[in-house]
């Protein structure tokens, strides 16, 4: 049997995928159920309410949402949930990320959203913090993330010499 996903990976359009592939992949790496697809706030407006609503009984202990743009996805599902709520900001066209940014990043005292990176380094940030998350009560993960880090380590201390 597949394991219940713990981690919703939502996004505001088929063409965030680009960037939050990078989350899922890093998902993927740790072993971290997760489901992924399409949920937007100015274009599925009632799919997000309903979607936030049953996430928690469902199952779900982090949300990751990424959007681009006026990107009110992030902020509107913390506003519907209680669990945490990680920002991917999704690189813009018109202004390369940065209206991305700032609208996932100003939430109002009460709402919180954590708003990671503009970009693919949000994403796979963002799935490193949901790891972080589930790891306070999963020690096999937590194992698997110091894992992760340390590879990552080694990686660059290799390939430290400059030509
Ligand atoms: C936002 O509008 C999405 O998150 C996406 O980043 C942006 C553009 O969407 P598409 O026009 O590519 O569907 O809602």
């Amino acid at each position: 049997m597949l394991d219940r996903p713990l981690v919703g990976l939502i996004m505001g359009s088929r063409s965030d995928w680009e960037t939050m592939e990078h989350a899922a992949e890093a998902l993927k790496e740790l072993g971290i159920p997760f489901e992924a697809e399409v949920v937007s706030a100015h274009r599925t407006p009632d799919k997000l309410f309903k979607y936030c609503e049953k996430a928690e009984g469902r199952g779900l202990r982090v949300i990751i949402a990424g959007a681009g743009g006026a990107a009110h996805l992030p902020g509107m599902a913390a506003a519907k949930t209680a669990l945490p709520v990680l920002g991917v900001p999704v690189q813009s066209k018109a202004l390369n990320g940065m209206d991305s940014l700032l609208s996932i990043v100003q939430m109002p005292a009460g709402i919180p959203v954590g708003t990671l990176a503009i970009g693919k380094a949000g994403a796979v940030n963002a799935a490193l913090l949901a790891a972080a998350i589930l790891a306070g009560t999963d020690e096999a993960l937590r194992a698997r993330l110091r894992a992760y880090r340390e590879a990552q380590t080694q990686k660059v201390l290799l390939n430290d010499r400059l030509p």
